[in-house]
């Protein structure tokens, strides 16, 4: 539940009434009726309402303001007889394309980006969450809010103004520069000290197994069931900002890291996935992937696109995947699933009502299993067998004779490494 602002002195929060706007050109990933559905979505949890929609069929946007020009007159038209006070559009505008929109129609422009930096800057719980959100906010602020100030302070509080920068909202533009270093040498103290907590781990030799997904997709609600957490799980897009880890025993008897993390979205600007680099990182050390899909989503597909599309990015695509297809007990859950060639299991599950986390870790326990670690082994020539076996069995990298028996330098499953015990050499 959101804390209600009770302190008078504090902005007062308008009601934002926005027309969504967006540009139909074939091109991207996800089609535009999507998209602003999801906009929509981001828009309230945000905290504002959508009362209209509105998209140009174009090759790409206008460069001077977005639309065309018959159709920004058009838009006029619109937002007067709906009586919004703000545009979102799906799209990153430029500041002057900004300045030439607010001066034609007249009310508060805003943007996606700008939308789900505020949802961060609400949602932001951990030292390091709010020092990227803050910095976030102020690269953006940077870049985009030159000639705002207008517009900006008319309409007061709403989309944009809120945050964990919000004290800091006074702050000279000309220190903002300053801030964005120091918030820089912050978050390097917080890496370090994650750095560290990795170390150790490393050394327990414990699987880490990420979920990662698209927002909404239940990756939390998955946390939770899996191993009692007690993680912010709801329908609202970026419910988490901060990464939780869990650990939990399998019944194989070993220790598992469960790592929830920071959802994916389409059209996220670079710079903002820079900012949540550290958060994301986490990813990268997993030895696992469990990618949750929302399977009750229309768009689910595309939503797959766009996490793979993200872990690429993020070099993680080469890590072992299993794709566990979410809310199957939704009666919408859509069907026959999508096709997905980049994981190496499918499971169906639903993290609401507990069904399928069994196998899902079954299969999780399988592909740790078939981890193949690097060995360095000697064995004695009277032992035959066991030659056999490392010829037959593993991936071999090197082989030598030596006086003792054979050296090899190999990469051997769980399993392998066990009967190959006696023979390697520390
Ligand atoms: N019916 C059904 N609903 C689910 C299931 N799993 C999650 N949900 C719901 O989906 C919504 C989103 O769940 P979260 O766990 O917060 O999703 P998330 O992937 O962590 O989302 P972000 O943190 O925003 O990226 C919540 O309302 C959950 O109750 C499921 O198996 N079945
Ligand atoms: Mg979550």
């Amino acid at each position: 539940m959101e804390k209600k602002q009770t302190k008078t002195y504090e902005t007062k929060e308008i009601e934002e009434k926005v027309v969504l706007i967006g540009i139909d050109n074939e091109k991207d990933i996800m089609n535009i009726n999507d998209s602003l559905d999801e906009l929509e979505e981001l828009v309230n949890t945000a905290g504002a309402s959508v009362i209209g929609k509105m998209v140009q069929k174009r090759e790409g946007i206008h460069k001077g303001h977005y639309f065309g020009k018959g159709k920004m007159e058009e838009l006029k038209a619109y937002i007067d007889e709906l009586g919004a006070t703000g545009v979102v559009c799906d799209d990153e505008l430029s500041p002057s394309q900004m300045r030439n929109m607010a001066k034609i129609l007249d009310v508060k422009i805003m943007t996606r980006t700008l939308v789900i930096l505020d949802i961060f800057a609400k949602r932001a719980n951990s030292a390091e969450g709010k020092v990227q959100v803050e910095l976030a906010q102020l690269k953006y602020k940077l870049t985009h809010l030159v000639g705002q100030g207008k517009q900006m302070s008319r309409l007061g509080g709403g989309i944009g103004t809120r945050g964990p920068g919000e004290k800091k909202l006074e702050v000279d533009r000309r220190n903002i520069a300053d801030r964005i270093s120091e918030l820089n040498k912050e978050l390097k103290t917080i890496e370090k000290h994650r750095q560290i907590i990795r170390e150790k781990r490393l050394k327990n030799k414990q699987p880490i197994v990420a979920f990662v997904g698209y927002t909404n997709a239940g990756k939390s609600t998955l946390l939770n069931t899996a191993t009692n957490a007690d993680v912010l799980a709801m329908d609202k897009l970026f419910a988490t900002l901060d990464t939780t880890t869990r650990k939990l025993k399998l019944s194989s008897g070993r220790e598992y890291l469960f790592t929830d993390t920071v959802g994916f979205i389409q059209k996220l600007p670079h710079n903002l996935v820079k900012a949540f680099r550290a958060t994301l990182e986490e990813t990268k050390y997993a030895d696992i992937l469990v990618h949750v899909v929302d399977s009750s989503n229309k768009a689910c597909q595309t939503q797959m696109e766009i996490v793979y599309k993200t872990l690429k990015d993020l070099d993680c695509l080469n890590k072992p995947i299993i794709t566990a297809y979410n809310k199957i007990d939704k009666e919408d859950t859509i069907r026959p699933l999508p096709k997905d060639d980049f994981a190496m299991h499918i499971v169906e599950i639903s993290a609401k009502q507990n069904i399928g986390i069994d196998k899902l870790f079954n299969t999780i326990e399988d592909v740790v299993k078939s981890f193949k670690t690097p060995l360095k082994i000697l064995i004695p020539y009277e032992e035959a067998k066991y030659i056999s076996i490392v010829h037959g069995r593993c991936e071999i990298i090197l082989t030598e004779n030596r006086d003792n028996g054979i050296f090899f330098e190999i990469y051997a499953d769980e399993e392998l490494e066990n009967r190959l015990k006696k023979f390697i050499l520390n």
